[in-house]
């Protein structure tokens, strides 16, 4: 069984987080050695996730560029998604600060499942938790995952979970 439409996923953060390493490292399952280019817009990538009981998920992934030019723009761009994944880098604290613009221009949090991950975690830095969850508590977000695209830890579990707190409350929806 497969998803019959593939569920929208939309990154955000401020630029440089490690947003399209997060996503290639899920997609091609590898740290993107050469470095990426800076994404400018967005980039989107579909990718089919294989389950325990070999049933599938497509996942549809957009990679929103973070520039504050195209903050304005975001509202439009994240009007239909399924699910919103906020992330921030630890090593740099303002990009955190800053995830409340993001959710103020974004304003639909309460119809989209949403996550917030840390980035970066092999550079050994963190933030409070009981700021993350002051914000979870705020802004209606599921689940936190410190992740790091250079070791992989949490990149796939993500979007996974993600893919499946979607599909669940899609099928609670429609029957
Ligand atoms: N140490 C470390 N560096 C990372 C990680 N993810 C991304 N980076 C670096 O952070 C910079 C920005 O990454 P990028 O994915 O382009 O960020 P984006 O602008 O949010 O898409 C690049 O120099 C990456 O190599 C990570 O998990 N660990
Ligand atoms: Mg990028």
């Amino acid at each position: 069984m497969s998803n019959e439409r593939p569920f929208k996923i939309v990154i955000a953060g401020e630029k440089r987080v490690g947003k399209s390493s997060l996503v290639h490292r899920f997609v091609y399952e590898q740290f993107p050695l050469k470095g990426l280019y800076s994404t400018v817009g967005f980039d989107f990538t579909l990718k089919t996730l294989t389950l325990e009981d070999d049933s599938t998920i497509v996942v549809h992934i957009f990679d929103f560029g973070g520039e504050p030019r195209f903050r304005n723009i975001f509202p439009q761009y994240a009007a239909d998604c399924d699910g919103l994944l906020l992330a921030f880098d630890p090593s740099r604290k303002e990009t955190f600060n800053l995830l409340h613009e993001w959710i103020k221009v974004y304003g639909r949090e309460s119809e989209s499942v949403n996550f917030i991950v840390s980035t970066k975690s092999d550079l050994g830095v963190s933030i409070d938790p009981l700021k993350i969850n002051e914000f979870r508590n705020k802004y209606n977000i599921k689940e936190y995952f410190q992740t790091s695209a250079v070791t992989g830890e949490n990149t796939d579990e993500v979007f996974k979970k993600m893919a499946l707190a979607i599909q669940n409350i899609s099928q609670k929806k429609s029957s």
